[in-house]
Order: structure tokens, then C-alpha cells, then sequence
């Protein structure tokens, strides 16, 4: 079947604030990069700024639910939110997976959020490609937050710290996970930790990240602080969003706010550099020359360097002048 976009169409009912149009321009962009700019370009005069959170933690402990949890209390002061959720571990490819709809369902019918689950790795240009334009088509949406949930440990391909505001680190009862994070260099990125399943306990938890965050010195002046939640009851929840508005008003005080939206628009611009490279890159170097270096270097693996080296002899490096 032929589909047909009608992308001023779309438009039109996208700026009526209609979720399937923004559902299917999501799906336009994730597929077709290619036609980000002529997308955006209906977007130029829109100057809305949505405030970006990040919930990051290992997979299973909570992130999805609390994500829920939030947006429930958030929906209810009257706020729109776009919801991301990342997790290329899923085995599910493409689409939202069901288990999120679940966890997300009783706020997914309010009209004023939508939810976003990117579990492949299939996106091109790659998925922090897809959640940077997400996060921008949310934006000219009109949403008031994003939340972009994300697995954080061990994926080096999406770093969430260059996209969010605040971060909320969440781990779960015992020590497994606390190392765990720690020794991926997760822990030292949160702005807010959570210790979530507090049904389970983890009072432990929260003191022994209390005492590590004791011998770090803190850039801005902002102490992470520690807090305990169940997201499925919604017990401590409250405390939690009090944590994010602090934050919210302590970056947009001392004026971290527009650094860090300078490092999420410096990230962008980097992403489409690369893109592009990639293309540039695939236009000087076919596959057969690759294959041909490649037999190569297993027949003497220390000329690797110039044999790649040499695939470029033939290309000039130089700059054009701008005059
Ligand atoms: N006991 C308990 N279970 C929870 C809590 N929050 C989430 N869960 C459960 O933990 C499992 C994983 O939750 P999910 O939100 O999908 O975790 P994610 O992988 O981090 O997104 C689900 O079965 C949830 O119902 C909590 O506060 N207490
Ligand atoms: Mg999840």
C-alpha cells in the first residue's frame, strides 16, 4: 500500500493539538530524517520551551511506573506532558511496547499527554537522533514537560545528560544496583536521586548515597537530594516533584538553564554533523574497498593503520574559504 503524506495537513491538525497528527509526524521523522527540515520549517515562529526531565535507572526498577506516577500529579495541576521512553534492551522492536501502555495507562487517555516508546536500535541516524527530534516536536506541540525515561546503564549511544534539565537517578533496594550504577558513572550525573519500591525498604540505600554525596563537591551549588518512593501507591511522589521544582528554579536562578540548553542544542548539531559524515563516508568508500581493506589487514593486521590511512590519499582536507 502506497501511503501518501500530507504533511501540510498533518501540520494544520498538529497545530489543532492533534495527537494522531503528532503521532504520525513522530513516525514521519523517526523514519525519513530527511524530512526533519520541511517539518520544522512550519515550526519557525513558535518560540515554547518545554522543561526536559530525565528519569534514568537500571532496567525493572521502576522508571516507567514513576513516570506515570508523575505525569498523573503533573495532568492534574493542569499541565501537558510528552513522554519518552527509551529502552533498547526491550526485545520489542519499533512502536510503543505494550508493558509501558500498562504501566502508563491510567494517565495515556488524558488528552493532554502523549507517550513514546523507542525500544529498537533500527532508528536512523540512530535513536538519540530520533528522541532529539522527538523532544523538539514536542515542543512546538506546545507541551509544558518531557519526560524522557531512559535505561542508563551501560548505553553509551544515548546519553541523556546532554538532553534533560533535571535528572532523577532511581535505584531500588540493595546494594546490587547502587554498585552497579556506580561503578557506571550513572550516580554522579543525578540531580535527584530516588530509591523507588520503598515497600521493599531501602532507607539503607538512601543514607549510603547520602554519605557518598558527603565527600563530592558540587558544581552550581545544588545538593542532590534523596528521596524514597513507591510509584505504585504514589507514596512519596509529592516529595519528589517538590525536588524537581527546586531544581527547576535553582538551574533557572543561577542560570545553569541556558548552559544546559546550550549543551542539548550543542549535542543536536553534532548528532547532524555525524549524520552527515556518515553520508559523506559512504559516498567515498564503497563497500568493495572496504572488503579489499579488510582482506588486507587480516593478511598483516599491523598495516591497519595505513591501509586506512591510504583510503583517504586520494581525498583533499581542505577547508573552503568563506570569502
Ligand atoms: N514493589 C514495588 N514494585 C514496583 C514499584 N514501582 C514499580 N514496581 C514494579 O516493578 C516492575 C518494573 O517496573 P517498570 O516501571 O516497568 O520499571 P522500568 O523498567 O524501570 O521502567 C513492575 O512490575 C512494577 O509494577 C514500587 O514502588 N514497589
Ligand atoms: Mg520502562
Amino acid at each position: 500500500m502506497r501511503r501518501e503524506y500530507d504533511i501540510d495537513l498533518l501540520i494544520r491538525k498538529f497545530k489543532e493539538k492533534d495527537k494522531i497528527a503528532l503521532a504520525r509526524l513522530i513516525s514521519i521523522i523517526e523514519n525519513h530524517p530527511e524530512k526533519a527540515s520541511d517539518i520544522f520549517k512550519n515550526f519557525n515562529h513558535i518560540k515554547h520551551d518545554s522543561y526536559i526531565i530525565g528519569i534514568t535507572g537500571s532496567p525493572g526498577v521502576g522508571k516507567s511506573t514513576l513516570t506515570g506516577a508523575i505525569a498523573k500529579r503533573l495532568l492534574k495541576e493542569g499541565k501537558s506532558i510528552g513522554v519518552i521512553s527509551v529502552d533498547p534492551t526491550s526485545p520489542f522492536s519499533g512502536g510503543a511496547f505494550l508493558g509501558d501502555r500498562v504501566r502508563m495507562t491510567e494517565v495515556s487517555l488524558d488528552p493532554n499527554i502523549f507517550i513514546r516508546s523507542l525500544a529498537s536500535r533500527g532508528y536512523r541516524g540512530g535513536i538519540s537522533r530520533a528522541v532529539l527530534d522527538i523532544t523538539l516536536l514536542y515542543e512546538a506541540f506546545g507541551m509544558d514537560f518531557i519526560i524522557i525515561e531512559t535505561v542508563g546503564v551501560g548505553q553509551s549511544e544515548f546519553e541523556i545528560y546532554n538532553l534533560a534539565y533535571t535528572i532523577i537517578v532511581v535505584m531500588v533496594p540493595g546494594y546490587g544496583d547502587a554498585i552497579q550504577m556506580q561503578k557506571a558513572g550513572i550516580i554522579e550525573i543525578g540531580d535527584i536521586y530516588d530509591v523507588n519500591k520503598k515497600d521493599l525498604g531501602g532507607a539503607d540505600i538512601a543514607a549510603h548515597i547520602d554519605m557518598m554525596l558527603d565527600d563530592s563537591t558540587f558544581q552550581g551549588g545544588w545538593r542532590p537530594p534523596i528521596v524514597q518512593t513507591n510509584s505504585i501507591t504514589g507514596d512519596g511522589v509529592d516529595e519528589l516533584i517538590e525536588n524537581i521544582w527546586d531544581h527547576k528554579e535553582h538551574i533557572e536562578l543561577s542560570d545553569l538553564l541556558s548552559e544546559k540548553k546550550k549543551i542539548r542544542f550543542a549535542y543536536k548539531i553534532k548528532e547532524l554533523l555525524y549524520y552527515k559524515i556518515d553520508i559523506v563516508l559512504e559516498s567515498l568508500i564503497n563497500q568493495d574497498e572496504l572488503n579489499h581493506i579488510t582482506t588486507k589487514a587480516l593478511e598483516n593486521k599491523f598495516q591497519i593503520y595505513d591501509l586506512v590511512h591510504d583510503l583517504f590519499s586520494d581525498v583533499k582536507f581542505e577547508r573552503k574559504s568563506k570569502s
